[in-house]
């Protein structure tokens, strides 16, 4: 494709894409004064509200909350007529907004944009229309919607159906008429499930051919008065910076609280008033690890499914109708009446998973045990999500790749941010794959993608940048924290558009940015605010500051899942530990990092004497005979904060793995109890254990001592009173990133000072509270690794963490027993920060370092059977 760029017309950016983001695009640099022209291929404005006009489509999100909100004169001219608006209504608003901003007039459309390439010498995109008409455009911007491309299933024999046939994304402007018509729906997404009571209601007869089962909750829809909107949108600021800060980009969140924390009744009793209020995330907000726990989700799923097994009155349709899936691992849908459809005399439901269809007949379709005559058939089968709309136009970058190519058809998807890709200078994806768009309120993602964009545009102009593009080295980070993000959560355990695998052949992965709008929009700024960081362009190569790239968050080894955990709790605000009391620092809740807690065979607190007092402990007694050997663990948290709950996720899953007992032990903490009152407490549990081992079923021979930060600490205290003390002797010590050394001169505490979860500081306020005075510090049960001597201790394992300032600390004590003739096995895990140990429910390297603990017991509690 030459061209001459004199012979054709030349704009500051074109847009692709007349929806609610291109519009916003189009005002926002029209305003800016650049030169904009927007194609679109409808012959009206309105993306996926011109196309989707399917009976019954309507939005998920609740109108008053489905707005634009750049202006508050627009937001106030508008008023919702529902709750949820019916898709004409969206329309209407969509014209509205045209209308007031008076946006036609750059945009062209029944304009087909079909191929779009960098010329690298002019440093322009070139844009060529379905005619062949060509437009050069220094940006080029896809604002072509999520959901476009739509799908219709390569099923044999489609084109000789003799009735009519419609997809419900490319739904006719007229009204179609299904009047004692014997009508087929293939598909029970979203759009399935709310045209099939509609449709139902006017067919003669309705037969629906359902591939997956899928859980749905009722919309109860209402009408909004114009009081609620108003009262709504009183706060304006406070209600948008709500929306923008939070998950979904609506001005509410879950409740921070586990499903699994909750009695069983408790649960049906907020889930049933969930179900009365309806709405997209009423169920999933009652808790905050539904997405993420599987125990967890199975107690909303089963909810449903016995809503189900209430409304539909056949038992064996109601089978059925039973989704299995892990809930809300799709986007959650709304009805107004679909299980009930199921009711009606004209309604048929056909599961297409046992007796698959063979091929479409001209008189209607065929399955493997029956034939339905039709006269009309609707496809509901969903899009070609994310990458299909991109693909369809031929966009090709620098050297002539196109994008098709270098994403390997979708197999290997890198963006940098969602918006942008290495090799294409000055294209922008709005709302594209790797954002949080279809995970979202769109018009918040949307609102946020044209901001930035627009933002960028004015500082590329402002430096006189031009070829801008994301590095290579930006995009493989972004892409691998989406991937790992996604990992995180149950989103990726489920065959859903979000993983591609609604498309025969499409290559598998998750499609988007799961972190978050808020958190996205962090991350976001402050890449502006660094200077566009993980961008680079080519003119401006010679002024631009490498260092600054160097340094980048991208290019760190740390790893996505623990960035991702840094990146939330630093967009939470929490204050800095060391400005709270101890009690209120106790008060911090990370069970969510933990997981849920796995069976144990037998799980029982008690408690212990100890000099001066008694203390808490909580058994974990394995499956099978004892007696057992045994592991004591002591929680970390500074000698400060921290408790049997803390590590009850890592205690369950050691002594289910290294087949032990496992006795946690609640020291007394500082301040209340300064040293050596946690070292003296750890050591009478562990002779505590050793002495009244039979009465658990304890083989006192095979008892290990371990724990994690803190808790590592004591456990290496307790191994060396032991040791100086007249025992007991001990079979193992397992110091998970134990602190063993009163300073903070290592390099790894200035590498890691702060950032990265423990920080300086906070390590500063530990030891001041657990300490009386700087002397104690010198003393080896407050810094093991002072003591002068660590010969004859027991087998050890060590493991560290590369972004912890305690890693040098730990991996010196590991040195020094190594060269005091202890066996050690001393591992680093490169990408982990402090207190990974306990966070399995978000970090696979928590569970391998569990893994590898438990084998490390196993192991010396064997070799001590047979000694
Ligand atoms: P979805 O959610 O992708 O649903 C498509 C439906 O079509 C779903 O039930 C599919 O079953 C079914 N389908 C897809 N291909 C086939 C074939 N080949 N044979 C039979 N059935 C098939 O699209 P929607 O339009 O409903 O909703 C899209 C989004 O719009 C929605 O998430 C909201 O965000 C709004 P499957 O589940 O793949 O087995």
């Amino acid at each position: 494709m030459a061209l001459n760029q004199q012979s054709c017309q030349v704009f500051d950016a074109v847009v692709v894409g007349a929806g609610f983001s291109g519009l916003y695009m189009l005002h926002r640099l029209r305003e800016a004064g650049y030169s904009v022209r927007v194609y679109e291929a409808a012959d009206d404005v309105g993306g996926t509200w011109y196309w989707n006009r399917y009976p019954g489509a309507r939005c998920d999100i609740e109108s008053i909350y489905y707005n634009y909100t750049f202006s508050k004169e627009i937001l106030d001219e508008w008023t919702w007529s529902s709750r949820y608006a019916e898709q004409p209504e969206i329309l209407s608003y969509i014209n509205f907004v045209a209308d007031k901003l008076d946006l036609r007039r750059d945009i062209q459309f029944n304009t087909r944009i079909t191929a779009a390439r960098y010329n690298e010498e002019s440093r322009n995109w070139e844009i060529r229309m379905e005619d062949g008409t060509l437009v050069a455009a220094e940006y080029f911007i896809t604002a072509l919607g999520c959901l476009s491309s739509s799908n219709i299933p390569k099923i044999k024999g489609l084109d000789s159906f003799k009735g009519e046939m419609y997809h419900t994304g490319r739904w006719p402007h007229k009204k179609v008429d299904f009047s004692g018509k014997r009508v087929g729906v293939i598909g029970t997404g979203s759009s399935g499930i709310q045209a099939i009571p509609v449709i139902a209601k006017e067919a003669g007869h309705l037969t629906v051919f359902q591939r997956t089962p899928q859980y749905s909750c009722p919309a109860q829809n209402h009408p909004l008065e114009a009081e609620e909107i108003r009262k709504t949108w009183e706060n304006y600021d406070e209600t948008k910076q709500q929306m923008r800060y939070s998950q979904h980009g609506v001005p509410y969140g879950p409740r921070m609280r586990s499903a699994l924390e909750d009695s069983p009744e408790e649960r049906e009793r907020l889930y049933e008033k969930a179900w009365q209020e309806g709405g997209l995330f009423s169920l999933t907000y009652n808790y905050n690890d539904i997405a993420m726990v599987p125990e967890s989700n199975e107690t909303a799923a089963s909810f449903i499914r016995s809503k189900i097994k209430q409304i539909v009155h056949d038992p064996e349709v109601a089978q059925k109708l039973m989704p299995t899936y892990y809930y809300a691992t799709k986007r959650p849908i709304i009805d107004t009446n679909y299980f009930e459809t199921y009711n009606r005399e004209n309604v048929s439901l056909v599961d297409i998973k046992t007796a698959p269809i063979m091929e479409i007949t001209p008189d209607g379709i065929k399955t493997t045990d029956n034939e339905y005559e039709l006269d009309v058939l609707v496809f509901a089968t969903g899009f070609d999500a994310m990458t299909g709309p991109l693909f369809k136009i031929d966009i090709r970058g620098k050297n002539d790749v196109s994008l098709k190519d270098k994403w390997a058809d979708g197999a290997e998807l890198k963006t940098y941010l969602g918006l942008a890709t290495s090799g294409f200078p000055n294209m922008f994806m709005l709302t594209g794959p790797q954002s949080p768009s279809v995970l979202s309120n769109m018009m918040v993602s949307i609102e946020q993608h044209v901001d930035w964009v627009a933002d960028c545009i004015d500082y590329l102009r402002e430096h006189h940048l031009e070829a801008f593009e994301a590095t290579e080295e930006a995009e493989a980070f972004w892409s691998h924290q989406c991937r790992a993000i996604a990992d995180m959560s149950l989103l990726t355990k489920t065959d859903s558009w979000y993983m591609g695998a609604n498309i025969d052949g499409k290559p598998r992965g998750f499609l988007a940015f799961a972190g978050g709008v808020g958190l996205y929009r962090l991350i976001c700024d402050d890449i502006a605010a660094r200077g566009y960081e993980g961008f680079a362009s080519l003119l401006a190569h010679d002024n631009q500051d490498d260092s600054k790239v160097k340094e980048g968050f991208f290019v760190s080894n740390i790893d996505p899942q623990a960035w991702f955990i840094l990146k939330q709790l630093e967009s939470a605000g929490a204050p800095p530990m060391e400005q709270l009391t101890p009690e209120l620092a106790r008060m911090g809740d990370f069970s969510l990092l933990a997981g849920a807690p796995e069976e144990v065979a037998k799980v029982e607190n008690s408690t212990i004497p100890v000099p001066g007092g008694e203390i808490p402990v909580r058994i974990y007694t394995p499956e099978g005979e004892g007696p057992f050997p045994a592991l004591v663990y002591y929680h970390g948290g500074g000698w400060v904060i921290g408790n049997l709950d803390t590590v009850d996720v890592p205690c369950r899953m050691l002594a289910n793995r290294a087949g032990c007992v496992v006795v946690s032990v609640d020291y007394r903490l500082a301040p209340e109890h300064k040293f050596p009152t946690a070292a003296e407490d750890s050591y009478a549990a562990a002779k505590w254990l050793s002495e009244n081992a039979a009465s658990i079923q304890v083989d006192p021979e095979r008892i290990a001592v371990g724990g994690d930060s803190a808790g590592g600490n004591l456990a290496a205290v307790v191994a060396l009173m032991a040791r100086e003390q007249g025992g007991p002797s001990f079979a193992y010590q397992m110091l998970i990133y134990p602190v063993t050394n009163h300073a903070y001169d290592t390099d790894s505490y200035s590498d890691n000072a702060e950032g990265y979860f423990l920080t300086k500081n906070t390590m500063v306020w530990f030891w001041n509270h657990y300490l009386r005075n700087d002397e104690d510090g010198q003393n080896p049960y407050a810094s093991p690794l002072l003591a002068e001597d660590l010969s004859g201790l027991p087998p050890a394992l060590v493991i560290t963490a590369g972004f912890d300032p305690l890693r040098d600390e730990g991996e010196a004590y590991a040195e020094r027993l190594k060269a005091a003739g202890v066996p050690v096995e001393a591992t680093r895990y490169d990408g982990m920060i402090h207190g990974f140990f306990w966070m399995p429910g978000v970090l696979t390297e928590a569970h391998n370092a569990i893994n590898q603990a438990a084998n490390a017991l196993k192991d010396a509690f064997n070799a001590i059977k047979t000694r």
